[in-house]
């Protein structure tokens, strides 16, 4: 069988499509020496002009090749989403990363296992006062290989201890990797784990496997049922994987819902029903497809409330609940999400909005993002979603790390009531105790092309809000030209608008030889309304050539009595970006040469020409969270 390898292989084409747009352009008058310096750097930019795609040399043109034939193969509503895809040039020659720059890229407050390579989440779940993460593990190197199942446990979400590895490929259903996979809690307490195992033949099996002692705390052994597997792929069907948490329907049978590809280019979302998780009947219909969107890898299917912010378990069902159904597309490796109406007689489900489905509407977060699962945390009564943060740097220099991958902060996920049409999320509470120093900076007047300092010793750790005011009626007064702006191709922060850029810039050295803008952009529809995007611009994060720059970003709705709002997380090489309120996330990976350690710096501002912005800006140093191996010194617990 060839089955297709799943997308975090690195056998999978990346390359990279960089934008090296002008920068931050005019400094506000009267600003001391910095400003001088960075805008003369600046006034260099804007000289040698944006680079394009097309400047460089032969390795350009193989880019160009692999972007085009990539394009050829989608319909035309994904060609958008293509354009989308950061590229990462494995030709680019390699940067001398230095020791220090490479250590400073290891996070302090994700999860990451010690050392080697980890992709998707699977299975999370809370247990007797602890809360387990299971994920993709590769033990041997810091490329993906010779899946297990990494197992972490944490009271808090934040500070974990390693446990020993939870699922070994061992079997005949499972010889080439334990493969992802998803928890089910049934309601008297057992817990059934249902994950893919790839086979020797390249089938993808469907396995079971349950703690041996449901009174271990830790749930430090697992069982792989020995009738595995428990389903086997229909006929012809070759990518076939990562059963979803099971729910109940009103029959009293469990559902599952499993991805796969059928007429070549159709993802679609398969149904089984069983009633013990060893025989399970495969549906006549589907949960839902769409053709041209690809393999359908992780779906994960869940109910959110329409009028509280509490999480709802799994099979919650009725008046006042919707369905969220959330595919990791393999074309592209993005997550998407729709919110819509499960019908559970026919096992259907149906988007509220057809022109947001999955694939096509809202992404579940815009930067690199994976892969996602969430979970019932019965104990908090939430739902959390965990995700899997891929590198984007090149594979020589995750061998020379010895660790490729990050988890994402968890994040709570509700129903957003004042839009209706989106999720929220939002770093689990929790994140909040590694808050220490927090510095203030109110009221903080940023006239048109201003950029200032804000000095908070190095800011390489960092947990940011920010709040943003423009003057209302200028904004409706004035007209705009700007009405096809898009993050991704319009320029980045260094691109000036009567109404935007205006944000903060993080990982910035003093002379922003290297900077990560993060900002608002507002633009005018033709019929004049005003349409607010979040971007985050990696452009000009790095000067090493073999890492990707892409700028990421989308449109995220502002209500009428709402300033703009960002959260921003800074831990190393990872940047986190929530706007309004968890409308919009956007996740993105920076490999600073320079802006590290002491010489990371952060600024807020304003690169709009024609209005002023009253900034509000909240940052916090955070404090490492405590990863160790389990059992702690001493037991303490
Ligand atoms: N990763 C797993 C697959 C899944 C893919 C293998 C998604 O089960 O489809 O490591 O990243």
């Amino acid at each position: 069988m060839d089955a297709t390898i799943p997308s975090n292989s690195p056998l999978q084409d990346q390359a990279k499509r960089e934008n090296s747009p002008a920068g931050l352009r005019r400094p506000i008058k009267g600003l001391f020496y910095i400003l001088i310096v960075s805008s003369l750097i600046l006034l260099v930019s804007i000289i040698q002009g944006p680079k394009s795609v097309s400047d460089g040399d032969a390795d350009d043109h193989v880019l160009i090749k692999l972007y085009s034939s990539l394009k050829a193969m989608l319909p035309e509503h994904l060609e958008q989403r293509v354009e989308d895809v950061e590229v990462l040039d494995e030709k680019a020659k390699a940067y001398p990363w230095s020791n220090e720059m490479l250590s400073w890229q290891r996070t302090s407050y994700h999860f990451q296992p010690q050392k080697n390579w980890m992709n998707d989440p699977n299975g999370p779940l809370f247990h007797l006062g602890w809360y387990h993460f299971f994920y993709q593990y590769g033990p041997n190197s810091a490329v993906w290989g010779n899946i297990t199942w990494g197992h972490a446990v944490s009271k808090d979400l934040i500070n974990w201890f390693h446990l020993p590895i939870a699922m070994v490929p061992d079997h005949w259903f499972d010889s080439e990797g334990v493969w992802t996979g998803s928890a089910t809690i049934l309601p008297d307490g057992q817990i059934i784990m249902l994950y893919t195992g790839g086979a020797a033949d390249g089938a993808q099996l469907q396995n079971l496997a349950y703690p041996l002692n449901l009174s271990d705390p830790l749930l430090l052994e697992w069982v792989k049922y020995p009738g595995n597997p428990v389903i086997v792929p229909p006929p012809g069907m070759k990518d076939f994987r990562d059963p979803s948490t099971a729910w109940l329907g009103p029959d009293k049978k469990w559902r599952i819902t499993i991805g796969s590809l059928v007429n070549n280019n159709t993802g679609i979302a398969l149904v089984y029903k069983t009633t013990d998780f060893k025989t399970f009947e495969l549906l006549d219909g589907l949960l839902h497809e769409i053709p041209g969107t690809g393999m359908w890898e992780c779906i994960d299917f869940y109910p959110v409330s329409l009028t509280t912010k509490d999480g709802l378990d799994i099979s919650a069902y009725g008046p006042g609940v919707k369905h969220v159904l959330k595919v990791s597309m393999a074309v592209g490796m993005e997550d998407y999400y729709a919110i819509g109406t499960y019908d559970p007689i026919n096992d259907k489900w149906t988007p509220d909005d057809p022109k947001a489905d999955v694939g096509i509407g809202h992404r579940v977060d815009d930067g690199k993002f994976y892969a996602s699962k969430t979970f019932y945390d019965q104990k908090k009564k939430r739902r959390i979603t965990w995700a899997w943060i891929p590198e984007s740097d090149s594979e020589s220099s995750d061998l020379l790390k010895g660790w490729a991958s990050l988890q994402a902060i968890p994040r709570t996920v509700v129903f957003d009531t004042k839009t209706r049409t989106n999720l929220l999320q939002w770093p689990v509470e929790e994140v909040e105790s590694l808050r220490s120093e927090s510095y203030d900076f109110g009221n903080l007047k940023l006239e048109p092309g201003s950029v200032l300092p804000l000095n908070i010793g190095s800011a390489t750790q960092l947990d940011i809000v920010a709040t943003f005011e423009i003057d209302n009626e200028a904004l409706q007064s004035t007209v705009e030209a700007s009405v096809d702006y898009k993050c991704s191709t319009s320029g980045g922060a260094g691109s000036r608008g009567v109404f935007g850029p205006f944000g903060i810039l993080v990982l910035a050295d003093e002379l922003f030889s290297e900077l990560t803008p993060i900002y608002f952009y507002i633009s005018k529809e033709p019929n004049g309304n005003a349409k607010t995007h979040f971007c985050a611009d990696q452009s000009r994060s790095s000067k090493a050539s073999d890492v990707a720059k892409p700028i990421y970003g989308s449109d995220v709705p502002v209500l009428h009595d709402e300033n703009f709002l960002m959260r921003i997380l800074v831990d190393h090489s990872i940047v986190e970006s929530f706007a309004q309120g968890g409308r919009r996330v956007i996740t993105s990976r920076v490999y600073p040469t320079k802006a590290i350690n002491r010489e990371a710096k952060l600024f807020v501002f304003n690169n709009a020409t024609g209005v002023s912005v009253t900034a509000s800006v909240k940052a916090w140093q955070m404090s490492c969270a405590e990863m160790n191996p389990f059992p702690p010194k001493g037991n303490d617990l």
